[in-house]
């Protein structure tokens, strides 16, 4: 079985929790909004939710499970089918007609029902549901829920004597997903404010302009960069993942107009050939104005670094603009890339890397210190003085059953204010590539402006 932040991570990709500013009911504005419903669309999620919550219980103790309409109905449901405990509906309101009743389905007066509910906040309302259920002979001891909104819902049901099992509460959703990268600290922080009643600061910093970059950046290449973004109004880069020189060649001519570099692994390339493949590459660089982007992670000593840089098959010092380095083997490893940029490997878009907060730190300061590094790969906000790229976008696909995870242009340019966007098989797999190529790059280009 998955663990719970894997299921936490499926049930996230739903919907089911936003992160920005909303207004409640009450009036009271809120850094986070919760809707459970999405769950029920998905069989599998929905069972493993059954299971999940089940398996909190002492199931022996009940006869009766009992969903608090309407979100937790589905979930009630399922549960009953898991563990066949039989199932009773409770209405929102009695029949104006017929019996009458509040309650729906086989009982009998004295049996003890469990309640099932998807959100618990301050569990006012499940309260009156309690006392409904009870005036109808049912006794109810337990409620099991999703979500605990941490909002005083459980101590004000537990003063009463009911216990309540919670799957999750709210600060371990926002902390599971902030180590998944799809919270920053500030929004971490406003949510803890929010939840220990301080007022919340919902100020809305805008991000930097390319323009600003270019006074903050001193790197050539990070200058050549961004002096191509703004004239070609794109910032996108695509990664030609592809495994022919042919392949390669044809992709570029599609998509060079659009792009402000051209992301390769040139290691993949069977036929690769310095005269066939570099050199027509060189000239579309130039015809179509993008830089080559090798992306060979390098992640050994500067020794071994060096020769992997310059010499073997591939002289990838010889052609590219700049290359992309793991840090992972110290800040003097980064020496050896003389005249080209170097663009760290600060964290990772797949499932479970190691690239944790600790690391994440630890990386950017070794790239914002090293003359060589103009820039960072990276899933969460970094340092405004390096370029931040960001694979991992696709506007179609959430992810490739690889440990691939994808996110859209609009949450990478606004929520982690990344610089370009690095898009793979969005592109070159579709077909009409040079048409998913000007979608991206108006996609890029708008959710930029849109964040400014
Ligand atoms: O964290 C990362 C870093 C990189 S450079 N995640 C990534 O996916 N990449 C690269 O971006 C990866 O090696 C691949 O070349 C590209 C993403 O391709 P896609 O097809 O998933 O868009």
């Amino acid at each position: 079985m998955e663990t719970k932040k894997e299921f936490l991570l499926e049930c996230y990709q739903l919907g089911i929790i936003k992160f920005g500013r909303f207004t409640l009911k009450s009036g009271i504005e809120s850094p986070f909004y919760v809707d459970l419903r999405p769950l029920a669309s998905d069989p599998k999620i929905l069972k493993s939710l059954a299971n999940y919550l089940l398996d909190m219980l002492p199931l022996d103790n009940f006869d009766l499970i009992c969903g608090v309409p309407y979100a937790a109905l589905p979930m009630a449901t399922a549960m009953s089918l898991e563990s066949y405990i039989p199932l009773i509906i409770k209405r929102k309101e009695a029949k104006a007609y017929g019996t009458k009743q509040l309650i729906e389905g086989i009982f009998k007066k004295g049996q003890n029902c469990l309640l099932v509910e998807d959100v618990i906040t301050s569990g006012k309302s499940l309260v009156e549901t309690i006392e409904e259920v009870e005036n109808e002979g049912i006794l109810v001891s337990d409620i099991v829920v999703v979500l605990d909104r941490q909002q005083g819902g459980k101590e004000l049901l537990e003063s009463k004597g009911y216990k309540v099992h919670a799957l999750f509460t709210i600060s371990e959703v926002c902390q599971m997903l902030q180590d998944a990268g799809h919270l920053t600290d500030e929004e971490l922080t406003r949510i803890h404010d929010f939840l220990n009643g301080n007022p919340v600061k919902f100020e809305v910093v805008k991000r930097i302009s390319y323009e600003e970059k270019l006074d903050l950046c001193e790197h050539t290449v990070a200058q050549k960069l961004l002096k191509i973004a703004l004239e070609k109004k794109s910032n996108l880069i695509v990664s030609a993942d592809v495994t022919t020189t042919k392949e390669l060649l044809e992709l570029v001519e599609q998509v060079g107009p659009h792009i402000v570099a051209l992301k390769t692994h040139m290691d993949i390339i069977s036929d690769f050939d310095p005269d066939s493949t570099i050199l027509p590459l060189k000239d579309l660089a130039s015809k179509y104005n993008f830089l080559l982007m090798e992306d060979r992670k390098f992640a050994d000593i500067g020794n071994t670094q060096e020769l992997q840089f310059s010499m073997g098959v591939f002289k990838i010092s010889n052609w590219a603009d700049f290359v992309t380095a793991q840090v992972i083997a110290g800040y003097d490893s980064l020496n050896c890339f003389r005249n080209v940029g170097v663009v760290a490997i600060i964290s990772m878009s797949s499932t479970g890397t190691l690239t944790d907060l600790q690391y994440r730190e630890q990386a950017a300061s070794i790239a914002v210190s090293h003359p060589n590094v103009f820039g960072g790969v990276s899933q969460n906000k970094i340092s405004k003085e390096l370029l931040q790229f960001t694979p991992g976008v696709n506007l179609a696909d959430s992810g490739d059953g690889k440990g691939q995870q994808y996110n859209t242009p609009e949450h990478v340019f606004k929520k982690i204010e990344t610089d370009f966007i690095i898009v793979g098989r969005g592109i070159y797999k579709s077909e009409d590539i040079e048409k998913a190529a000007l979608r991206y790059k108006i996609a890029g280009w708008n959710a930029y402006l849109d964040a400014l």
